[in-house]
């Protein structure tokens, strides 16, 4: 849209008015953010209305995508840009004094996922209205976030996330589109007059869905999508019906807050109840929207794709099934059709743990007509593939089994497609975790590799190097990320290649100031800022970046003779609560970050810094400032990761195992560009079959390795006599789950040959720039197409590829 930064003033300026009746001088800002929010939805508004207008009269198919997570960052920022507004909006509070940045830390950044999962279901978000894909997002408006973290003597402490305290600006309470979501009680079916069955309930405990709506903004093309998150709330007939304190606590509790688990699948009954209730609501409010503009079921796999992100919306599918067969009265067969016609489900995780299951009592229990449909699927499902397939292989891979109810492979029967999210991943799907599906369903597996939103990790995240690629390529590669590959052009232009430089040194002394005031700390912007951001897993291996640093650490004491570049060394981790393992590893890490960053013999040589509360919006300030991108899972365990890309677009480069998206990256970018090591997940694989891996082996064949696992117990590390037991025994006693100990060798060679090359930094630009150029082909709008074309059917507007 067109707005002039007078224009802008007058307006902004006339909302303080209206919502505060006082003048700016007595605002907050907060409450100038929540002015500016109030302006842009204003501003938005017809855009909103019209896409939405328009979806209906032209009848397109929408695609729903259905998260137990969505973790979209702070709004304002990426709303003004995708609007086009960033300059006279900036220009205008400036102008009026005021500055955009500090308005934007304003914003409270909703919590509303663990990691990975959660936000790629916001760059997807992002992405289908930036194609003008009539994308609709569906999951739980949490009324707390995943926790804060704060370390107390270097232990992780978990404090509520409150994050809508102060109301959120963005979304829209829509009451007239609640719906009644059932559980419990008892339901028999009663034949009708026409030989059908229709079902009666009893004693049911009936909970009210009320969506709040939030526009998601496409990149300047006029689309506003909907992100619709749903609110448990006690039943319109409240006031008449008594509902005991209890009664109204049950209810409560299903949106209170999020599991802040994402590795473990308890089985709590709480945790079925939320996938429950925002499957049913929203597969009512699709139905109930459909049913508007068509006469009978006929056309619904033509007009609407409903997608699982992950296994936790799994119970759309017999959702869908129980509305299409009890209140629009389809055949099962008719039914079944239709559902496996809409549905596609993306598998994220490959460790069992994470694997959903219920118990069939729970299940049974809390979703009596929902399980009779589970029954019947298992029922079919073993009818139609065991004269084919063998009672033995349908046992394995029924939706019912050994006492539960097996989420993904419902998901896999209930679908048309299934994919994993980065080639290796898809792979280890069809030989391994879903093995025995992939046999029967051979046809519904495909792979789509994960992307994320340039618009947010280099646009926003990044203005200085965005507007270096601006003075190179122009702006047409901001909305066509492939386009940054033309960046390549440059590689030997040593004046840009200082550019680069100067736009890191200012990304990191950014960082630095933000360590300096949290953390208390002094960092050297022309030492190696060397970055693992991600969620604290045994599997993820931080321990292994641990072990670099003691290594570094004993190097600089038995040698201070011996020059390195000085290195930082920059963590951002939260640990599931009930994660004991990775909350020692917390405390080690701590720990080691004390006892480095106080020795006067280590001085500004070597800094650790554990940056707590990771989170979007601590991502967006600590990627545009790696210089080094840990991406060190071991092989086959990480199903794609996300920060490699980001990290890649910033110009980090990546020192990696060849695990998920990494190798994609390392092949993107090239293999001189990037830091490879390790075992490979054949080699792993290789392990588990003969199982002759033997962790101590290692230990005695390598002096150096020794030494730094004996500091884990020797007391050289105080204040983890407990935990570096654990830890060391892990290693030793319980060999070593994830090979940190056979990897270890390969990784500090490849450290070692970061700290030489990053002395030339014409050459470490040269790597940094054919980054940043390879990263387009990792652009979540690339993803998304591949989504719409093969998955979903839908049309949208073409990309370069
Ligand atoms: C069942 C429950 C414990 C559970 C809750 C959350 C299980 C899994 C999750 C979340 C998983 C997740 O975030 N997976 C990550 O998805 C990213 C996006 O595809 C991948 O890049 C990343 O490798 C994967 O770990």
């Amino acid at each position: 849209m067109k707005l002039t930064t007078a224009q802008f003033k007058t307006d902004f300026l006339a909302e303080i008015k209206t919502l505060y009746a006082t003048d700016l001088a007595d605002t907050s800002s907060f409450g100038q953010f929540v002015a500016l929010g109030h302006l842009l939805r204003r501003y938005d508004g017809p855009n909103w209305t019209q896409t939405s207008e328009r979806y209906r009269q032209d009848d397109v198919k929408q695609v729903y995508y259905f998260s137990i997570e969505f973790l979209p960052g702070r709004l304002l920022k990426s709303n003004l840009l995708n609007l086009g507004l960033m300059q006279p909006v900036r220009q205008g509070l400036q102008e009026l004094g005021l500055d955009l940045e500090t308005i934007s830390a304003a914003e409270p950044d909703p919590g509303l996922g663990n990691g990975g999962l959660g936000r790629l279901a916001a760059c997807y978000m992002d992405s289908m209205a930036s194609l003008g894909l009539a994308g609709n997002g569906n999951g739980i408006r949490y009324r707390y976030g995943l926790f804060k973290q704060v370390f107390m003597n270097g232990y992780q402490v978990e404090l509520p996330d409150d994050w809508l305290r102060n109301g959120d600006v963005w979304e829209i309470r829509r009451e007239n589109k609640a719906c009644l979501v059932r559980f419990g009680g008892n339901v028999w079916m009663t034949p009708q007059a026409d030989g059908s069955l229709k079902p009666t309930y009893e004693h049911t405990d009936d909970v009210l869905a009320v969506p709040y709506d939030t526009g998601m903004v496409g990149d300047h093309n006029g689309v506003t999508n909907t992100l619709r998150l749903w609110s448990a709330e006690l039943p319109p007939s409240a006031d008449q019906t008594y509902y005991s304190q209890a009664q109204r606590d049950r209810i409560d509790e299903i949106t209170k807050v999020l599991y802040p688990d994402d590795s473990n699948s308890a089985g709590q009954a709480l945790r079925l109840r939320q996938e429950y209730f925002f499957s049913s609501a929203g597969v009512q409010s699709i139905l109930r929207h459909y049913s508007l503009r068509h006469h009978g079921m006929r056309e619904l796999g033509k007009k609407i794709a409903i997608h699982i992100n992950d296994t936790h919306p799994t119970l759309v599918i017999p959702e869908l099934m129980r509305l299409l067969m009890d209140d629009h009265h389809c055949s099962w067969d008719v039914a079944w059709e239709l559902t496996r016609e809409v549905m596609s489900y993306t598998n994220h995780t490959i460790m069992q743990e994470a694997l959903e299951t219920w118990p069939i009592d729970m299940f049974k229990g809390l979703l009596p007509r929902l399980y009779q449909i589970v029954v019947e699927i298992d029922r079919h499902y073993r009818a139609d593939k065991t004269p084919i397939f063998g009672e033995a292989l349908v046992n394995r891979t029924a939706p019912l089994g050994n006492g539960q109810v097996r989420m993904a492979y419902l998901a896999v029967i209930g679908s048309h497609s299934v994919n994993g999210v980065a080639p290796l991943h898809t792979e280890l799907l069809k030989t391994d975790v879903l093995r025995d599906l992939y046999a029967v369903y051979p046809e519904r597996f495909n792979n789509k590799t994960n992307g994320i939103a340039t618009r947010r990790w280099v646009q926003i995240a990044n203005e200085p190097l965005a507007n270096l690629i601006d003075q190179k390529l122009g702006t047409e590669w901001r909305h066509e990320p492939s386009q940054l590959k033309l960046l390549g052009a440059y590689a030997n232009e040593p004046a840009f290649l200082k550019q680069l430089t100067a736009v890191k040194t200012k990304n990191k002394q950014a960082l630095a100031d933000y360590i300096q005031s949290e953390l208390g700390l002094t960092l050297r912007t022309d030492a190696i800022f060397d970055v693992q951001i991600k969620r604290l897993h045994a599997y993820k291996r931080q321990l292994l970046h641990v072990f670099e640093i003691i290594r570094e650490y004993l190097a600089i004491k038995d040698h201070p003779e011996q020059v390195e570049p000085p290195r930082v060394h920059i963590f951002g981790a939260k640990a599931a609560p009930s994660y004991h393992y990775a909350k020692s590893i917390i405390k080690l890490i701590n720990a080691l970050a004390d006892l480095v960053n106080h020795d006067p013999d280590i001085g500004d040589r070597l800094k650790v810094a554990f940056i707590p509360n990771y989170g979007v919006s601590l991502g967006e300030l600590i990627i545009p400032a790696a210089d080094v991108s840990e991406q060190i899972s071991t092989a086959s365990k990480e199903a794609s990761g996300t920060s490699n890309m980001k990290l890649m677009a910033n110009g980090a480069l990546s020192l990696a195992t060849r695990d998920g998206a990494n190798i994609d990256i390392i092949q993107a970018a090239g293999e001189a560009n990037e830091y490879p090591f390790g075992l490979s997940a054949k080699a792993v694989y290789g392990y588990y079959d003969r199982g002759d891996y033997h962790a101590a082996d290692f230990y005695q064949a390598d002096p150096e390795l020794k030494r730094v696992l004996d500091t884990l117990v020797d007391g050289t590390i105080p204040g983890i006599s407990t935990e570096g037991r654990e830890i060391y025994d892990s290693l030793l006693r319980y060999n070593d789950e994830f090979f940190v100990l056979a990897d270890y060798e390969g990784y500090i060679q490849q450290q070692r040959q970061i700290s030489h090359d990053f002395q030339d930094q014409q050459r470490w630009q040269q790597k940094a720039l054919a980054n940043i150029a390879a990263a387009g082909v990792f652009s979540a709008d690339l993803a998304v197409a591949r989504y719409a074309d093969d998955i979903w059917q839908m049309p949208h507007t073409p990309l370069k590829a």
